[in-house]
């Protein structure tokens, strides 16, 4: 390889000694010449280096936010120069598919998922949480119509309240998954797009910003689509903070209410009787008067509702059943999991029941 680096030296130091247009084409791979550069317009050579060094999805990237987003092009290629290719994250993604569930019949697997959410201590951080930002909660609740405890619930399971928001650099996060993940690198590299918007935006350093393995952000862990089009400046300050509990509180509120909720509706209403043999889930549709001629009774008014999912919760030795109203399926588009949407609900409403008993 060394015998290569002779040519590739001149054709740079050509490249930045020339004053007229450059005609030099970009080296396909790496090179070692990160530093002493600052001259050299942009002419389409990448000075990338790295861990994505001679990546080619990573290369037409940078010429992408150049080209669309007025990027200065040795700026951008040093922030990725800095940024690293987190093998653990592809791993992890890997492992998200589905797996053997376990044999047939009950086996507790609702009750493990709410085991991890639903807990006195946990329920107590809601409290506190609660009582500490009463005044967003309200104000969320009359701009969006979205009660205090979904949001309660939300932020409780997404990040224990901000105990839990990531430590994983976003720009590895998204880095990786949109320059070596193939199978989503379309969707991760739209998504790296919108964050170094937001980080210009916002005016922070891009190798600051720390999330989840995905690129999840801040106390509602956002992906950065969902900061573009959904989040807001909830306490005002100009500027619009996913880490900022406030900001978090309206943006979570706003994400609902633009997805569809309800205001004042219910979420999901329980069910006495067995239906074994119906397909259940938050996807499933079913007319109220179906499940009620199949066997199911509605603990509670389902009001007008035309439409309604079937729920099913393995309860260890039996399955509790529920008829799911359109507020839950709009918790399912936070996170597009049955047991989710109820943890965020039930884990809400805990909240809200030991407030009030307190
Ligand atoms: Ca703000």
């Amino acid at each position: 390889m060394r015998s290569l680096l002779t040519p590739l030296l001149i054709t740079l130091l050509l490249a930045a000694c020339s004053s007229a247009p450059q005609q030099v084409t970009s080296p396909d791979h790496g090179n070692p010449f990160s530093g002493g550069t600052g001259s050299v317009q942009d002419n389409g050579v990448s000075l990338l280096s790295g861990d994505f060094a001679g990546n080619s999805a990573a290369q037409a990237f940078v010429t992408k936010m150049v080209n669309e987003h007025v990027f200065d092009r040795v700026q951008l290629e040093g922030t990725l120069s800095a940024t690293r290719r987190l093998d653990w994250v592809l791993d992890y993604m890997e492992r998200q598919a589905p797996s053997y569930q376990g044999p047939p019949g009950p086996n507790g697997a609702w009750l493990r998922y709410r085991k991890k959410f639903i807990t006195p201590d946990n329920v107590q951080n809601g409290v506190q949480f609660w009582n500490q930002y009463q005044e967003a909660l309200d104000r969320a609740w009359q701009t969006y119509g979205v009660p205090p405890e979904i949001i309660v619930g939300i932020i409780g399971v997404e990040t224990r309240w901000g105990r839990v928001m990531g430590k994983t650099r976003i720009v590895d996060a998204l880095a990786t998954l949109a320059f070596d993940y193939p199978r989503r690198g379309k969707y991760f590299a739209s998504e790296l797009e919108t964050f170094l918007l937001m980080a210009r935006k916002e005016g922070d350093n891009v190798l600051d910003l720390r999330g989840s393995f995905a690129g999840a952000m801040g106390y509602g862990q956002f992906m950065p689509s969902s900061y573009q089009q959904y989040a807001v400046d909830f306490n005002h300050d100009g500027h619009v903070n996913l880490w900022d509990p406030i900001d978090a509180i309206g943006s979570v509120a706003h994400y609902f209410s633009a997805h569809g909720w309800q205001p004042g509706g219910a979420v999901a209403i329980a069910a006495s009787g067995q239906v074994p043999r119906l397909v259940s889930g938050f996807n499933t549709r079913y007319l109220p008067a179906s499940l009620i001629a199949a066997g199911l009774t509605p603990q509670g008014s389902l009001g007008d509702v035309k439409q309604v999912s079937l729920i099913k919760l393995d309860m260890g030795d039996y399955y509790q059943y529920w008829f799911g109203l359109p507020n839950f399926y709009v918790i399912t588009r936070y996170n597009h999991n049955t047991h989710y949407a109820m943890a965020v609900w039930q884990l809400g409403l805990a909240v809200r029941a030991a407030r009030n008993a307190g």
